[in-house]
């Protein structure tokens, strides 16, 4: 039967998908079912490949997200490993869009079998809201576990301004990259409401937040900018744990983190700048 859609394994956007999943695997950021990472599609471009009323089930969400009413989201499974989703994407990742009253997500596509969205879907809806309500352009979230930025969370200060300070310092980039820093969340249970809450909390004012001692949460609005912010944090991250046992003779000082940030144009967090 000819039904006029595109193959959905051809899609762009499954590419992508896939692809980002095996790098984040291949760069050890994601072992096991760790990382979870959720893309809002454009219904246009959907539509090229599945048809809108071909619900296959419907899943429950477990709190209000009927701000994302209608919207369609690519999301990975849970339980499932980064390391597989480019052989089998239509086991591992799923399509599903916010019913009218925000209550459930509509299987549209994907989590072949039985299976369903991360245990992190509501903190990635809620952190899309968020970023939604500041950057209506905002696409993507992604969870991950980079080795770095972790270890860097057992020996490093928790602290906004410290550790986003820290993270500046580590390469001259890091400024231009995330000039609104990075946020941070204590220790606090996963795959909860709570933490979902909380992370868009700091959503709103930041695209990168640490969930302390289990990884990252990046936004925007593409997957290239969102794995982007994830990526420069993490290499400054390694920097860090390459040099903090050793003497520093040098690093870049709040003057040049300025000047850096004003020659790039961007509207940095300047009460994160230690002279402030
Ligand atoms: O999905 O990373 O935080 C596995 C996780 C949960
Ligand atoms: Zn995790």
């Amino acid at each position: 039967m000819d039904t006029g859609m595109k193959n959905i394994l051809t899609a762009p956007f499954i590419k992508e998908m896939c692809k980002t999943a095996s790098n984040m695997y291949r760069l050890g950021w994601d072992e096991r079912n760790g990382g979870n990472i959720s893309l809002m599609l454009d219904e246009g471009e959907a539509a090229e490949y599945l048809d809108p009323e071909g619900k296959l089930r419907t899943i429950p969400l477990g709190f209000d997200a009927s701000a994302l009413a209608g919207k369609i989201f690519l999301v990975t499974g849970t339980g499932k490993y980064f390391k597989n989703v480019e052989a089998d994407p239509e086991t591992n990742l799923g399509i599903v869009r916010i019913s009218p009253d925000g209550k459930e997500a509509q299987l549209l596509w994907g989590y072949k079998d039985g299976g369903k969205f991360t245990s992190e879907f509501p903190a990635h809806l809620m952190s899309h809201m968020a970023r939604l309500s500041v950057d209506p352009k905002n696409r993507v979230v992604i969870h991950s576990h980079p080795t770095h930025t972790l270890a860097m969370n057992y020996v490093h200060e928790l602290d906004e301004k410290k550790l986003t300070h820290t993270l500046w310092e580590m390469c001259t980039e890091c400024i231009v990259v995330f000039p609104d820093g990075v946020g941070v969340l204590p220790w606090m249970l996963c795959g909860t409401n709570s933490i979902g809450e909380a992370t868009a909390e700091k959503m709103k004012q930041f695209r990168l937040v640490i969930w302390a001692m289990h990884g990252i949460y990046g936004a925007g609005r593409t997957m290239d900018e969102t794995f982007g912010l994830i990526e420069t944090v993490e290499k400054a991250a390694q920097i860090y744990m390459l040099t903090s046992h050793l003497p520093r003779i040098n690093t870049i000082r709040d003057g040049q983190l300025k000047e850096l940030a004003e020659f790039f144009g961007v509207d940095y967090r300047k009460d994160f700048l230690e002279s402030t």
